[in-house]
């Protein structure tokens, strides 16, 4: 199999030549490509992207979601002279032309439309676009905010056309409502629109009440348009991530989408002055690695807005980095989500729970009886949201200027805290992706020929390094840690079975004994402040090994075993929160789970308390022998383990060390295994299907989580919920 690189780039530097000739306060200027393209220069990441064939858009392509008389209008400006183009400008809003406008947009729409072909003809895996004019304010005949021709919407639409495409998922993270791509697709199912944006109540840009949370889409399409508006400036990498936990990954795992396409702009980022938003540089890097296990990893990324070059800059970087598959850098802990942000997502889950089954963890909020508050009158019955946008009726909603007297303080603080964040970003790298710690051939010690053999059938085998041996399973584990700590290895994984002997003799399993030995060895030697244990050993252990592990909050454990003695309470009687919210049990109502019970757990309990706990160090204690047991009657499938392993790799700079319970051997554990070391190997996670979670999960998840609430600030927000 020929080896391609993974992430496609386009850039062109006649992109550039595009500007506003008569008014400085267009922020939109060429810059806004060469910056972030220098960047991802002295990243050292052009040589490692494949480099995406820049192109015009044809007619043919325009003319798929745009008039033939907006493509001309568009067209005349090559000649205007400069009166003329400050004419036309002035018929649109927040838009210029300039003679090289035309030119700029049919490039920069081509481009979009060639990266997304690559990714579905498989050229590449994934890819981002540096590219303007931006595209998502466009609409069939209007040119708005920037933008000329709508790149991401012309690039869907030809993937469905084109490509018989039947689901493509849009994530608009520009701070900005991205109306053209939502009127483009309202009707449409096939297409689904998320939009996370300023809103302000209607006051920001473009001030339209089409923006709010109850337009969910039309006939066909009701369901899938999703605005999560905020209303509030300031929001931060906590109120971001909390809309992707508890809206974005549950639907989008529900979608099953075949391609992501994202409008990616820059401007909620911290710094810039359009957004006044705090998203950090890296935290974009946390999106994209939530993402990448959907659609079988095809992302791709287009450049719409964000107009503080230094900030652009390193964010583009950063997630060029993340399709690269690069860790994470580590951001700060996670706090609680502001309570306007809290609102909006529990307005945008009450407009859409009847739609979406994965949305069932917050009681019905009682409209009328809530106790949140919203400007705008609540929605009383479900007819009513089904407000039609269309191009001639547009409520808009005055703008208004009454920016606070702190304002430009808060704006400095920022830009402060922004060139801090860059001058001191740490990138970890690592010569290998993985080690793997087995012991062939030694006597008394257990093989697992058939799962290196699975290996080696997959081709997993040859680019896991370090084959580490040993006498003790003490000196191996030390010798592990060490290799993740010297930055020698990213991740690591060790195959342990139950016949190894220890000192804790009195403690049977030899995983919670692998466990410990770890913990041990990272406090002793490196100082480990926080170590994240997640448990899926099923039986006995996720009982035991947590008893070691009371010291000083600074290990948060958390058990996900469903094998049929532990979900009965047989023979597991910890509660299901315990230490002050640092061991949690996760009791399955009957014992079994699927796919879609383990991956909600994820995103609804493990992912927001563990961005809140900011791990130095993830291990993973897990056993598959459960899976195939003949008295469970569900189980996740091998590749379900690699989508949650994809979605730890984002703390803890992507330390990650995985004990593997090997007691017996079979085809689907060696399955198993082989799915996760093919994730740490960076391969893209194989599609789920739709996923919804079963019943009996949600009451086991919405019961952990109500119980957490004391604990956890991202827990929290349950308390907003009136009986
Ligand atoms: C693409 C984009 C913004 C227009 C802002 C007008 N457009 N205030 O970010
Ligand atoms: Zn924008």
């Amino acid at each position: 199999e020929l080896k391609r690189r993974r992430t496609g780039l386009a850039y062109n530097e006649k992109l550039t030549k595009h500007f506003s000739l008569w008014n400085p306060d267009f922020t939109e200027i060429p810059k806004r490509i060469e910056k972030p393209y220098e960047r991802c220069q002295q990243y050292k990441l052009l040589e490692r992207c494949e480099p995406v064939q820049s192109r015009n858009a044809t007619e043919e392509e325009m003319e798929l979601l745009h008039s033939k008389n907006h493509i001309q209008i568009l067209k005349s400006s090559i000649t205007m002279t400069e009166e003329e183009l400050k004419e036309l400008s002035q018929k649109s809003d927040y838009i210029y032309f300039h003679n090289d406008s035309y030119a700029s947009a049919c490039l920069a729409l081509g481009t979009s439309i060639q990266l997304v072909d690559d990714i579905i003809h498989q050229k590449v895996l994934n890819g981002f676009a540096i590219i303007r004019p931006p595209g998502h304010h466009a609409s069939r005949d209007q040119f708005n905010g920037y933008c000329y021709f709508n790149n991401a919407a012309v690039a869907a639409q030809n993937a469905l056309t084109k490509h018989q495409m039947k689901r493509i998922l849009i994530v608009d993270w520009d701070v900005h409502h991205g109306q053209g791509i939502q009127r483009f697709f309202y009707d449409d199912p096939r297409v689904l629109y998320f939009s996370i944006h300023r809103y302000e109540h209607g006051h920001e840009w473009p001030n339209l009440r089409e923006s709010d949370y109850d337009y969910i889409g039309r006939g066909e399409g009701q369901g899938y348009n999703i605005n999560v508006p905020l209303n509030v400036c300031g929001c931060t990498n906590s109120d971001y991530l909390f809309i992707f936990f508890n809206i974005l990954l549950p639907i989008a795992y529900q979608f099953d989408p075949e391609l992501i396409i994202v409008s990616a702009g820059f401007d909620c980022a911290l710094g810039c002055p359009e957004g006044e938003m705090e998203v950090t540089p890296a935290c974009f890097a946390h999106f994209i690695n939530l993402l990448s296990p959907l659609a079988g990893g095809k992302l791709a990324l287009l450049l719409e807005g964000g107009y503080n070059l230094d900030s652009l800059s390193e964010s583009v970087a950063l997630s060029v980095k993340a399709l690269l598959g690069d860790v994470c850098p580590v951001i700060h802990p996670t706090n609680k989500p502001k309570d306007s942000v809290i609102e909006s997502v529990l307005n945008v889950i009450k407009v859409l729970r009847l739609k979406w089954s994965c949305l069932q963890y917050q009681p019905l909020l009682n409209p009328g009886q809530s106790s949140i508050k919203t400007l705008l009158p609540s929605v009383s019955n479900l007819n009513s949201i089904f407000q039609s946008p269309n191009e001639e009726n547009y409520p808009l909603i005055q703008e208004c200027f009454n920016t606070s007297p702190d304002a430009e303080e808060k704006f400095g603080e920022n830009i402060a805290r922004l060139n801090t964040i860059i001058q001191t970003m740490k990138l970890r790298k690592t010569n290998y992706k993985l080690a793997i710690a087995c012991n062939e051939n030694q006597s008394g010690r257990p093989k697992h020929e058939d799962i290196y053999d699975k290996l080696k059938q997959y081709g997993l085998w040859n680019p896991c390094y370090m084959f580490l041996g040993g006498n003790s399973s003490e000196r191996e584990l030390t010798n592990i840690v060490d290799r993740v700590f010297k930055d020698e290895a990213q991740s690591a994984i060790t195959l342990v079975s139950k016949s190894g002997e220890h000192e804790e003799s009195s403690i049977t399993d030899i995983n919670s004994i692998s466990i410990f030995t770890i913990v041990k060895c990272c406090k002793q030697q490196y100082n480990t402040n926080r170590i994240l244990i997640v448990d899926w050993t099923g039986e006995s252990s996720c009982c035991k090994s947590k008893e070691w592990f009371v010291d000083k909050e600074s290990i948060l454990y958390i058990s996900l075993n469903w094998s049929k003695d532990v979900g009965q309470g047989a023979s597991c009687s910890s509660k299901t929160v315990e230490k002050n919210g640092f061991n949690i049990n996760i009791h399955w109502k009957t014992g079994d789970i699927e796919n879609g019970d383990l991956i909600a757990a994820f995103y609804q309990l493990v992912l927001p308390v563990a961005y809140e706990f900011s791990p130095d160090l993830v291990i993973i204690s897990a056993s598959f022998n459960q899976v195939n047991k003949k008295e469970v009657e569900y189980s996740p499938s091998a590749p379900c383990f690699g989508h949650v392993l994809q979605l730890l790799r984002g703390l803890a700079d992507g330390r990650l060390i995985m004990a593997i319970q090997c007691d017996s051997n079979s085809e689907i554990i060696s399955e198993c295994v082989a799915s996760c070391v093919s994730v740490l190997l960076d391969n893209p996670c194989t599609k789920l299907g739709t996923l919804v979670p079963s019943q009996r999960g949600i009451e086991s998840i919405c019961q952990t989580a109500d119980e957490l609430k004391p604990y956890w600030n991202s827990m929290n927000y349950r308390e907003a919920i009136p009986e």
